[in-house]
C-alpha cells in the first residue's frame, strides 16, 4: 500500500522545485512576473504526478523526467491563463487567487501564456536527446495542440456546442484528457514502453481525464448554460458515469501488475466534494 496523499505531495514538491529552478533564469520584467505568479499559485500538480508515477512503472528516473513533468505543468498553466481571459471563459479567479489577466492585464496575460508554451519547449529541448526522448517531445506537442487540447478548446468556444454525450466525450477527450495522455504516454515513450504498454497508458489517461472533467462539472454545476456532463446526465448519472470511466481506467493498467497510485488517484477524484 502506498500513502497516496504523501506521494501526491512529494511529487508536487519535486515539480515545484524544478519549476523554481527553471524560472530563476528569467530576467525580471512584467511578463515574467506574470509567468512566475501563475506557475507558483497552488495547483494540484496532477500532471507532473502522472509523469513521475508513470516513470516509476518503468523503474526510470532522470533529468529528462523532470523536464517532461515541468513542461506539461507549464503547458497546463498557459492553457489556464488563456482560458480565464475575457474572450474565453472570463474568470476573475484561478487557484483561489486573481487570475493572471486580473492581476497583470490582458496583454501581459496573453504573452505570459505564449511565453509559457515556448518555455515548455525550451525546457524539453534542453534535455539529453535520444530517439525516444525526441518522439516523446513530439507526442507532447501533438496532444497539446490543434489535434488535442487546442482543438478541444476550439470546439468549446464555437457555435456548434455539443448537444449529445458522444460529442461532449470527444470534446473532453481533447480538452482535458489529451494533456494527461501527454504526461503519461510521452513518459512511457521516453522509458521505452511497448506498444501494448503505451496503449494502456493512453486508455488510462483518456478515461481518467473524462472522469476528472465530469467530477469538475459536478463541483461547478451552477451554470445551466454550460455544456457539461451534469447538463446531459444529471447529477446522479454523472456519478455513475465517473465510476464507469474509473473502472475502465483502472482496468487498463493491469498490464503493469501493481499500479496503486493510479488506482487511488481514480478513487481520490471520485471522492472530490460535490
Ligand atoms: C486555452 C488552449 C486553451 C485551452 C484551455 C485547460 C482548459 C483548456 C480549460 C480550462 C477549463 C477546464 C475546466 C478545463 C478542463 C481541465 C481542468 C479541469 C482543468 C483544471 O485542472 P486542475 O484541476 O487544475 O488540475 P490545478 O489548478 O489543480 O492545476
Amino acid at each position: 500500500m502506498i500513502n497516496f496523499k504523501k506521494t501526491l505531495r512529494d511529487n508536487a514538491i519535486r515539480a515545484e522545485q524544478v519549476l523554481t529552478v527553471a524560472v530563476s533564469k528569467l530576467p525580471d520584467n512584467e511578463v515574467n512576473r506574470a509567468i512566475i505568479y501563475s506557475l507558483k499559485t497552488k495547483g494540484k500538480r496532477l500532471r507532473p504526478a502522472l509523469v513521475y508515477e508513470t516513470a516509476k512503472l518503468f523503474g526510470k528516473d532522470d533529468g529528462n523526467i523532470d523536464r517532461i513533468a515541468a513542461a506539461v505543468e507549464m503547458i497546463h498553466t498557459y492553457s489556464l491563463i488563456h482560458d480565464d481571459l475575457p474572450c474565453m471563459d472570463d474568470d476573475d479567479f484561478r487557484r483561489g487567487m486573481p487570475s493572471c489577466h486580473k492581476k497583470f492585464g490582458e496583454a501581459v496575460a496573453v504573452l505570459a501564456g505564449d511565453g509559457l508554451l515556448n518555455f515548455a519547449a525550451e525546457v524539453l529541448l534542453g534535455g539529453v536527446c535520444s530517439e525516444n526522448y525526441f518522439k516523446a517531445i513530439g507526442y507532447i506537442f501533438e496532444c497539446s495542440g490543434i489535434f488535442g487540447m487546442v482543438g478541444g478548446q476550439a470546439i468549446d468556444i464555437s457555435d456548434k456546442k455539443p448537444n449529445d454525450l458522444e460529442t461532449l466525450d470527444f470534446l473532453t477527450e481533447n480538452k482535458t484528457s489529451k494533456l494527461m495522455m501527454a504526461a503519461m504516454v510521452a513518459t512511457g515513450i521516453y522509458c521505452g514502453g511497448s506498444a501494448a504498454q503505451l496503449d494502456a497508458l493512453a486508455t488510462f489517461a483518456e478515461n481518467f481525464g473524462k472522469a476528472f472533467q465530469a467530477s469538475d462539472d459536478l463541483l461547478d454545476c451552477n451554470d445551466d448554460d454550460k455544456v457539461s456532463y451534469v447538463k446531459f446526465l444529471g447529477k446522479h448519472d454523472t456519478k455513475v458515469k465517473i465510476a464507469e470511466y474509473n473502472d475502465a481506467a483502472k482496468d487498463s493498467l493491469k498490464i503493469f501488475g501493481s499500479a496503486d497510485f493510479f488506482e487511488e488517484l481514480c478513487d481520490f477524484n471520485a471522492s472530490r466534494q460535490y
